[in-house]
């Protein structure tokens, strides 16, 4: 399992919005194939393995009688973008299933595990499902919050300022943590942004990182309509839903339906004030710099510790060059 575990690892920045999922078919403790959910759309790890072990049919064994499946994820039931690996897994006359968790989606939860009972296969469920959780912790919340996860990220100077009030953006950070946040984009199903930030900074929003990652969707907030895909960085990339609603938590609970799970929030003061306010952000990460923007800077937050106040607690904090990340995340169990 934990082999499995790790394997599905592997495609965490591809699988997204999906969970990360691995699957290992053994005979006798020795591993026959080995299959994952390597991208969203494509084939679950399930069924990669079982066609894995097509090949050594007849080769490393006689009988799929003969195998274990060892999966990190109940195997589905329903007919998304792929078949069910439910069918996949009694078709291919597998007797013996080992899960790691049950999947927590209403469309899966359960019926997947009922349906292989009900074919005879012998099925076990809960090795390592901590483990399991841990790696997909934005599909677990979404599905027990009913709404993405939510984090909001800022980058802030030694006094605690945004930007300049005459509004002209100027980089804060240095360019060692303008590389970390590319990093951070990459994990996260959609940006969110608000109207005001588009037209101050005109930012891209993409993750641009080295390695192959499923763009984050964008996500606009905005009630005046003068923003066009022309000129605008942000409707480069992804697709962009624009959004007029203003209440917050209506359009945060609009997203249960959606594929999001996790949504990275990257807006000016006003909008992550409003978020925090709303008691709808997850986990706050700072970036802090050395640089004082004085009284010409504007507020992040009214009171020096509006965020411990808020029910925030510091998970970590780490230099990163000049500057200094910190992560906070709310101090309940969601
Ligand atoms: C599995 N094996 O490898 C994965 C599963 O849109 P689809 O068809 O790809 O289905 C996505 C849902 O299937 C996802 O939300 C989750 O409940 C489950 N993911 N299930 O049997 C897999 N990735
Ligand atoms: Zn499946």
């Amino acid at each position: 399992m934990l082999r499995a575990i790790s394997l599905a690892d592997t495609y965490k920045y591809t699988a997204k919005p999906n969970p990360v999922v691995g699957a290992l078919i053994l005979k006798d403790e020795i591993i026959i194939s080995e299959g994952a959910h390597e991208r969203f759309g494509e084939n679950h790890a399930e069924i990669n393995a079982i066609e894995g072990a097509n090949k050594q049919f007849g080769k490393s064994f006689e009988s799929f009688a003969d195998l274990i499946l060892i999966c990190t994820l109940e195997p589905c039931n329903h007919s998304g973008k792929t078949g069910p690996c439910t069918k996949a897994i009694i078709d291919s006359g597998i007797k013996k299933v080992i899960i790691g968790s049950e999947d927590p989606n209403p469309i899966v939860a359960g019926k997947g595990i009922d349906k292989l009972i009900e074919n005879g296969i012998n099925v076990e469920v809960g090795l390592c499902k901590n483990l399991v959780e841990r790696q997909n912790k934005f599909f677990f919340f979404k599905h027990k919050n009913k709404r993405p996860y939510l984090t909001a990220k800022i980058a802030s100077s030694a006094d605690g300022k945004s930007h300049k009030k005459d509004g002209r953006s100027t980089w804060i950070t240095c360019e060692e943590s303008r590389q970390d946040v590319q990093r951070v984009r990459a994990k996260y199903d959609a940006i969110l942004t608000g109207g005001n930030t588009v037209r101050d900074d005109n930012p891209r929003m993409n993750a641009r990182v080295n390695f192959e990652v499923n763009q984050p969707k964008k996500i606009l907030l905005s009630n005046k309509h003068d923003l066009k895909e022309t000129g605008n960085n942000f409707f480069r990339d992804a697709e962009v839903q624009v959004i007029t609603e203003i209440n917050l938590k209506k359009i945060i609970s609009s997203f249960q339906d959606l594929e999001y799970c996790s949504i990275l929030i990257e807006a000016g003061p006003k909008l992550v004030n409003a978020f925090l306010l709303n008691d709808l952000i997850d986990e706050l990460i700072i970036y802090q710099s050395q640089d004082l923007l004085g009284l010409n800077g504007v507020d992040w937050f009214k009171k020096d510790n509006a965020i411990e106040n808020l029910g925030f607690k510091l998970e970590s904090s780490y230099k990163i060059k000049t500057d200094t990340k910190y992560i906070y995340k709310k101090n309940v169990k969601r």
